[in-house]
This record gives structure tokens, C-alpha cells and sequence, in this order.
């Protein structure tokens, strides 16, 4: 019976995962749903629902649903649509650059930097350029740190100066010269207009013509900051959402000894 032989074939496509054409889990295995929204700037109506399903037919999905729509204002109209993707991701074939370290804890690194570096490494971090934006920064920094993990002004051996948000490069770098910071932190949270990859740019062009890049670890993180962009912009690396205090901090002073960026290389 030809229902009998349907049901087989999609139960074994829903319990089957095929690495080298991955599909979207919504409701079951292989289904291949994923949600989107955007805004249309039309009233919000039967005609408003219908165009955004026709926008979601033409990006490729297959039985489009509105699942929310909501007028934002009398012109604008949020939407949310579920549906089906068709394409397919080979995961074997997929590659990133990572951070890649054995993450220490506080004690742990208070000891290696002790035994490796002898004495309190400086660190100063910032939200730079216009950017506003100081939960990233204060994650990373604050003594009560985030989500469990404490920040590294609770560090020993560790001197934190958290500068703040809207701070320039200009005065980001003169403050790392007065303090002779090992380690600089920047957080970048908005990315209109690529202003974030504009900021960091212009901070690794400062620093080079101070004569100080290869003094100094140079980090950067914010929500859309990757390591392999971090790389990409001449910075050692770059931590996103999901990083704490003690993954910057193990790569930092690993890092600083990999460099050999004790005592006698710290810039005056
Ligand atoms: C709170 C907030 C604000 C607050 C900020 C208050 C403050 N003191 O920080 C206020 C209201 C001021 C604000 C203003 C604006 N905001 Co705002 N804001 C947010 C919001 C809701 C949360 C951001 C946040 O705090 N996240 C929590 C922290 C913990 O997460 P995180 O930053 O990713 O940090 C983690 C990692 O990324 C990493 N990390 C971050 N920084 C660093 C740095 C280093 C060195 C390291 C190692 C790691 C690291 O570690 C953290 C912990 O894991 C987001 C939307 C959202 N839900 O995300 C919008 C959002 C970021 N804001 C946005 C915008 C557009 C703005 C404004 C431009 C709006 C406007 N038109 O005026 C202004 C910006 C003004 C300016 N000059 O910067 C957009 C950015 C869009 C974009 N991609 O560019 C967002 C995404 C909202 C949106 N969907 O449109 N905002």
C-alpha cells in the first residue's frame, strides 16, 4: 500500500541524521522548519499576512505559515513565519577557527600567572567609539561578573580597569600607556553600518603607529564578534555570547607567556 510505504520513508527520515545534508528540527527530526520574522511597513491585515507569506515562498520556504503578526505602528507590521527550508548543510565539511584552550578557574589562574608571569597583569577593557552598550564589558569585568561566572576585577593577580562605555580609541589607548596594560578588552555591540568593524580597525591602526600592538594582547567581544573575525582584524582573538571571564582570562595570559609578555617586554 502506497500510505504504508510514505509512512515508512518519513519515519526513517525522522529518526535518521545525516550529517552531510543536515536539516532544521522543528516538530520532528529532518523536518527542516525554521521560524523568521521581519517587519513589512504595511497596515497590518489579511493583505499585510498574505504578502509576507508570499516574501517567505520567495526566500525558498515551503508552506509558509504566519504564526504572529502584529501591527508595530498604523504603517508598520512585525511578523513572525514558520515553514520549511530546502537546502541542506554538509556539517563534516564545516570548519571554524576557535579559541581552543583548556578553560582555567579563578585559583588556577592566579597560580599559572604567578608561576609564569610573577607578577599582577593589567588589564583594561572598554565599550569604544560611540558604542553604548556596558552589560558585555561589565560581564567580563565586574566584580560580580555574570551568569555564575565572577569577573576579573575579582581576580587575584590580576589589576582590572573597567573604562567604561563611549570611551575613543584615542584616550582607550592613552589609558593603556599610563597603566601599562598587558591585556586590552573591547566590547563592540552595535554593528550597524559595520561601525564595529570600522572601530576596531581604526584601535589596531592606533596602537601599531603607538609602536604598542605587539606589546599588548588585544581581545575583542560583543554579540557578533567571532574569532575568526577577531583574527581577520589583527586581533588576537575574539570571544561572543556564551564567553565569560575565565575563557578571556586563560587565553590571555597563555597568550602572554606564549609571547613571552612578562616583565621585561612591558612598555613604558
Ligand atoms: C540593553 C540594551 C541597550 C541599552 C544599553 C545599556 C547599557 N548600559 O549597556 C541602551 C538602552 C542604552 C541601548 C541603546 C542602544 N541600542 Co541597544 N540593546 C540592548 C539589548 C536589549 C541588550 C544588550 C545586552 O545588554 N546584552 C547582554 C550582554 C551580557 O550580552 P553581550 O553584550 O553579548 O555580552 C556577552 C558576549 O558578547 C561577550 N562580550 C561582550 N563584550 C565583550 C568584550 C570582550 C573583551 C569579551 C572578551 C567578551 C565580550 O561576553 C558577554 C557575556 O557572555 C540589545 C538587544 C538584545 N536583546 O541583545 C539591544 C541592541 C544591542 N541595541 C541595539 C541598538 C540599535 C541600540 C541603539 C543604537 C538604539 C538607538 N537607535 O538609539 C542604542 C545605541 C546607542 C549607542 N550609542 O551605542 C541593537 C543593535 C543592532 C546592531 N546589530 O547594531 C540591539 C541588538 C537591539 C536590536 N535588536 O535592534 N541598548
Amino acid at each position: 500500500m502506497s500510505s504504508g510505504l510514505y509512512s515508512t520513508s518519513v519515519k526513517t527520515l525522522d529518526k535518521e541524521k545525516d550529517l552531510r545534508q543536515l536539516r532544521p528540527y522543528g516538530d520532528t527530526l529532518n523536518d527542516a522548519k525554521v521560524q523568521l520574522s521581519f517587519t513589512l511597513p504595511v497596515p497590518d491585515g489579511d493583505k499585510a499576512v498574505e504578502a509576507a507569506k508570499v516574501l517567505a515562498r520567495k526566500m525558498g520556504l515551503l508552506d509558509p505559515l504566519v504564526a504572529h503578526h502584529k501591527a508595530l505602528d498604523p504603517e508598520f507590521t512585525f511578523f513572525v513565519v514558520y515553514g520549511s527550508v530546502q537546502h541542506t548543510v554538509n556539517y563534516e565539511e564545516i570548519h571554524v577557527e576557535t579559541v581552543g584552550t583548556t578553560i582555567m578557574g579563578m585559583g588556577e589562574i592566579k597560580t599559572y600567572i604567578e608561576e609564569n608571569i610573577g607578577r599582577p597583569v593589567v588589564v583594561i577593557g572598554a565599550s569604544t567609539g560611540t558604542d553604548a552598550h556596558t552589560v558585555g564589558i561589565d560581564a567580563i569585568m565586574n566584580m560580580k561578573g555574570f551568569a555564575g561566572h565572577y569577573g576579573l576585577e575579582r581576580y587575584e593577580m590580576v589589576e582590572a580597569h573597567n573604562l567604561g562605555s563611549q570611551v575613543t580609541n584615542e584616550d582607550f589607548v592613552r589609558k593603556a600607556v599610563e597603566l601599562k596594560a598587558d591585556i586590552l578588552l573591547v566590547s563592540q555591540t552595535v554593528t550597524q553600518k559595520d561601525v564595529h568593524i570600522t572601530n576596531l580597525v581604526h584601535l589596531v591602526e592606533l596602537l601599531e603607529a603607538e609602536g604598542l600592538r605587539d606589546k599588548v594582547v588585544l581581545i575583542c567581544g560583543g554579540p557578533r564578534i567571532t574569532h575568526e573575525l577577531a583574527k581577520e582584524l589583527g586581533y588576537d582573538a575574539g570571544f561572543g555570547p556564551g564567553k565569560y571571564a575565565d575563557d578571556v582570562a586563560t587565553f590571555a595570559v597563555e597568550e602572554m607567556v606564549r609571547r613571552k609578555l612578562g616583565e621585561n617586554s612591558k612598555h613604558k
